[in-house]
């Protein structure tokens, strides 16, 4: 609650589809801002500390495999309730049950193929804004 930073990922498919300035978009006319943001291509290394808790599930292969697959946007979103509303604006985690108007609703078609990375919690984006911005200093 209060002024909170998320990390968020515009996975592979979504910076090759051209849908980067997208979703960008409706995260600035919800109301937040960019702190950080940059081009990254996640190597496997850097991939398996990010999903380190999906380890040994069924679909870690295919995801450690896409989010490594092609260039990302990474960025840190600051602003009222990032962490819960950046998981809103992004809607399920599987597409097939996101609303139309998130997100993932709206452009994505696979549970692998979500789109978009945001943070569960406060403490996931402590650790993944260090991860991935750890000059940050946070
Ligand atoms: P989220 O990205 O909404 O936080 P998560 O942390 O449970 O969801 O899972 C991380 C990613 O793993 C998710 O974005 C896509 C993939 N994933 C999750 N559940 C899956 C499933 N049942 N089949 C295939 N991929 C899955
Ligand atoms: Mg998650």
């Amino acid at each position: 609650m209060g002024v909170e930073s998320t990390l968020l990922i515009i996975k592979p498919d979504g910076v090759s589809r051209g849908l980067v300035g997208e979703i960008l978009t409706r995260v600035e006319r919800k109301g937040y801002k960019i702190d950080r943001i940059e081009g990254v291509t996640i190597d496997r290394a850097l991939a398996e500390k990010h999903y380190g808790e999906h380890k040994g599930k069924d679909f870690y292969d295919d995801l450690i495999e896409y989010i490594t697959s092609g260039m990302s946007v990474v960025a840190i979103i600051r602003g009222e309730n990032a962490i819960e509303n950046l998981r809103f604006l992004m809607g399920a985690t599987n597409p097939l049950d996101a609303t139309p108007g998130s997100i993932r609703g709206a452009y994505a078609t696979s549970v692998t193929h979500n789109m978009v990375h945001g943070s569960d919690s406060a403490d996931s984006a402590a650790r993944e804004i260090e991860l991935f911005f750890p000059e940050s200093g946070r």
